[in-house]
């Protein structure tokens, strides 16, 4: 049921009409969450919301010269000699507080859970008795792997509950966040959401077609290059799929795992049919020349790169595990295949290139799956009455 804003008397400075101030904490590197941090801010100010990014440096795809309510503040780091690392946690939080007060925050929202929840509940604390909103988001490693480190397990968990609202991109990460922190909070499941009007098949439109010969498949991946994406996997399927098909792998992104990356490409001699692209700030060009979409992932909490494919009607082949059948449905918008078979990778992306009208016909689904589940509008009202629930809550 929706809640009006209106019907918020708790609220101390409560908001004109439906408009809220909003502080929106994330990375600001290249990842998903920092990206939908980013996208739903700026639908959220095109809604008519104030929105504040906080982070300690300008979110990658924010323009916010050009953006009516969006503004950025800086987190400053205090580099001291006998600090083993600059304290974010604490910056962080004296960032939030001094935001809060200063532009009369109704809520703050952040994504990622470490350290972010911990410094906005610490915030929280310091401003009492004003009340403000907290709303944390999980995306997946914040979870799965960082947040559930047992160095930082009971401070996760703790600012977890502290939370007003509580939202997962998937339900297996709600899951599995109940399951790894015995949380009592109730989760709602919030998934990402892409811009269907930029993320589009533009039929094969794109400058990065001069990296394809002429007659070849295109065989796609876009990520950070961090472990969990196990680049190396892509790679060794591509190298399966090239021994049937005349196709290139153009790989969009960098991270720690690039070197490895090209080791592998070279030890399995399809180096020259692999274009490492690096990274790009736009990324809606790279789907219109693609004819498969691979991840090699362990575990991937959601996979917002699949769903930029699947709008952009591109198939998508992924080892199944995570949430990444919440958004990718196997047999259907693509194919997903038992953790670490790189044969069955190969063998369903090989399926695809071979079969056009199939491929097509997988296109299509993923796009209509993308307009009913995943759409800006849909999401972004979902988190504007989270915010609401948070706010009365307070
Ligand atoms: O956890 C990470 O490695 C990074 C994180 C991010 O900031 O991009 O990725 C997670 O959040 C994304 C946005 O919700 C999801 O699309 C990714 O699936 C998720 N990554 C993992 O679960 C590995």
């Amino acid at each position: 049921m929706e809640i009006p804003v209106e019907n918020c008397n708790r609220l101390s400075g409560a908001p004109r009409g439906d408009c809220l101030k909003i502080g929106m904490v994330c990375y600001p590197t290249y990842g998903g969450s920092g990206v939908v941090a980013t996208e739903l801010g700026r639908y959220l100010a095109h809604r008519g919301h104030t929105v504040h990014f906080i982070s300690y440096s300008m979110p990658f795809r924010l323009a916010v010269a050009s953006e009516e309510n969006v503004h950025y503040h800086k987190v400053g780091l205090i580099d001291y000699p006998v600090f083993p690392s600059p304290s974010y946690t604490l910056s962080l939080a004296v960032k939030i507080v001094d935001l809060a007060v200063q532009a009369a925050l109704d809520v703050i929202h952040v994504h990622y859970a470490v350290p972010h929840a911990v410094s906005a509940y610490l915030a929280r604390q310091m401003m009492a008795p004003r009340k403000i909103a907290l709303v944390t988001t999980l995306h997946g490693t914040d979870i799965t792997l960082v947040g559930s480190h047992p160095a930082l397990h009971p401070a996760v968990r703790f600012a977890i509950e502290q939370s007003d609202a509580v939202t997962a991109v998937t339900q297996w990460l709600a899951d599995q966040t109940v399951e790894q922190f015995r949380v009592l909070q109730p989760i709602a499941v919030t998934p990402n959401f892409v811009d269907p009007e930029i993320y589009r098949c533009r039929h094969g439109e794109c400058p990065m077609r001069r990296f394809v010969g002429e007659g070849e498949k295109v065989v796609l991946h876009i990520s950070n290059f961090r472990p969990v994406k196990r680049v190396g996997d892509v790679i060794r399927a591509f190298a399966r799929i090239r021994e049937r098909v005349q196709a290139r792998l153009l790989l969009v992104g960098d991270g720690p795992e690039r070197e490895v990356a090209e080791d592998v490409a070279r030890e399995l001699g399809v180096l020259g049919a692999t274009a490492f692209l690096g990274r790009h700030t736009s990324t809606e060009c790279f789907y219109s020349i693609a004819d498969v979409f691979l991840l090699a992932s362990k575990n991937e909490a959601f996979g917002l790169a699949a769903l930029e494919a699947m709008s952009a009607q591109v198939p998508v082949v992924a080892y199944e595990g995570g949430g990444i059948g919440e958004v990718v449905t196997d047999g259907v918008t693509g194919y997903l295949v038992p953790f670490g078979d790189v044969e069955g990778l190969a063998a369903r992306a090989v399926e695809l290139l071979q079969d056009g009208e199939r491929a097509r016909a997988m296109g299509r689904a993923g796009r209509r799956k993308v307009l009913d589940q995943f759409s800006p509008e849909r999401v972004v009202a979902q988190y504007e009455q989270v915010y609401r629930t948070a706010i009365c809550g307070a």
